[in-house]
C-alpha cells in the first residue's frame, strides 16, 4: 500500500465540519479518479482518436453509426481502468464512511463516473448517475450480457475498430456499456436515491467534477434547501463554484485523506 501522501494543511472551520458531520453525501466526477490515470472527458483524445471528442462518441447516435468505433473506444477505457488502482482519494471516502457507519452515521457516494474505482476502494456506492463501464447489455432488447474481459496492451489510444458482440438473447442487437450516452435519462432510483441524499445531508462534498452535464450537476443545490454546508474539492473552480460555502482547491488525492484525519 502506498505511503498516503502528506495531508493538505485545511481551514479548522472545514475540519471542525467533517468532524462534527453524522450524515455526509458525496458527489463525485472524473476528478477524483484522475490521480489514478483515468483521463477524464476534458482531456484531449489521444493519437488517431484526437479527431472524436468524448461527447461525441458518448452518444446512441454514434454507436448506431459506427458500433464498431464506440465498441472498441470504451474497451480500451474499460482495459486501461481495469489496469489503474484506487488513489488515497477514493480510499479515504471508504476509511471516512466505515468510520461513520461503526458511529450509525453514513456516508453516500453517487458518482458521475463510470469506473469501478470506489468500489475497488473499499466504499458502498449509492448511485451510479450515468451508469457502469463494467456492465453491458442489448442495445435493442436491453437483455444484461457478459462480454470478455478486455485485454490490455497498454496501448495509450485504442486499437483497430472491431465489432460488438451480436445479443445472444433477441439474436439482433448490438451489445454495448450500461453507461448513459449524452440523450439518455440518468437510471431513476440512482437518480432519486441521491436526491434523497443531498436533501438529508449535514454535510455534502462536490468532487472532481466540472458541474456541466445535467441534470445530474444540479443534484447537490438540493442541499441548499436546508443550508446544507457546500464544500467543493477541485483544483479549479467550476459551474458550482458560487454555491459552495467552502473551496479547497487542491488535488481530491491529497485533500481528502486530509479532511478525514
Ligand atoms: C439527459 C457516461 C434527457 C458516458 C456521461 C444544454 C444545456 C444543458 C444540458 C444539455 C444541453 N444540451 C444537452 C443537455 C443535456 C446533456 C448535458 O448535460 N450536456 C452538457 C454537455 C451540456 N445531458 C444529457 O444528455 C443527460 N441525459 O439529459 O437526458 C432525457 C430525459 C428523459 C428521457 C430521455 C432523455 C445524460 C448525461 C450523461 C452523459 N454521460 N458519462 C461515458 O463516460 O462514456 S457524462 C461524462 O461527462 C462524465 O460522466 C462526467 O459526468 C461528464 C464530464 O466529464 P469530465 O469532464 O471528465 O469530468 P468532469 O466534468 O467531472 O470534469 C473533471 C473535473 O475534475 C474538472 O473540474 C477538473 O478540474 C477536476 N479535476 C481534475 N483533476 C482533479 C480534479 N478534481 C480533484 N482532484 C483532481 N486531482
Ligand atoms: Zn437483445
Amino acid at each position: 500500500m502506498p505511503d498516503e501522501p502528506s495531508a493538505m494543511p485545511l481551514p479548522h472551520e472545514v475540519l471542525d465540519l467533517a468532524r462534527a458531520a453524522r450524515h455526509v453525501a458525496v458527489f463525485s466526477g472524473a476528478g477524483i479518479s484522475a490521480e489514478s490515470g483515468v483521463p477524464t472527458f476534458r482531456e484531449v483524445q489521444r493519437g488517431l482518436w484526437e479527431q472524436y471528442s468524448a461527447q461525441d462518441l458518448a452518444t446512441p447516435e454514434a454507436f448506431e453509426n459506427d458500433p464498431a468505433l464506440v465498441h472498441t473506444w470504451y474497451r480500451w477505457r474499460a482495459a486501461l481502468i481495469q489496469q489503474v488502482s484506487p488513489n488515497p482519494g477514493h480510499r479515504a471516502l471508504a476509511q471516512w464512511q466505515r468510520r461513520l457507519a461503526a458511529g450509525g452515521g453514513s456516508l453516500s457516494i453517487s458518482t458521475q463516473n463510470v469506473d469501478d474505482l470506489h468500489e475497488r476502494a473499499g466504499a458502498e456506492v449509492l448511485a451510479h448517475l450515468h451508469g457502469r463501464i463494467t456492465a453491458h447489455h442489448c442495445h435493442e432488447c436491453g437483455a444484461p450480457a457478459q462480454i470478455t474481459a478486455p485485454h490490455d496492451d497498454g496501448a495509450d489510444e485504442p486499437g483497430e475498430p472491431e465489432d460488438p458482440p451480436v445479443c445472444q438473447v433477441c439474436q439482433e442487437g448490438l451489445i454495448r456499456p450500461s453507461v448513459v450516452w449524452f440523450g439518455e435519462p440518468l437510471p431513476m432510483a440512482d437518480f432519486e436515491n441521491t436526491a434523497e441524499a443531498m436533501r438529508s445531508a449535514d454535510l455534502i462534498l462536490v468532487v472532481g467534477t466540472s458541474g456541466l452535464v445535467q441534470p445530474a450537476a444540479s443534484l447537490p443545490l438540493l442541499g441548499m434547501e436546508r443550508g446544507t454546508p457546500l464544500i467543493e474539492i477541485n483544483p479549479e473552480p467550476t459551474e458550482l463554484s458560487d454555491a459552495m460555502h467552502h473551496r479547497l482547491r487542491g488535488p481530491a488525492g491529497e485533500v481528502l485523506p486530509a479532511l478525514v484525519q
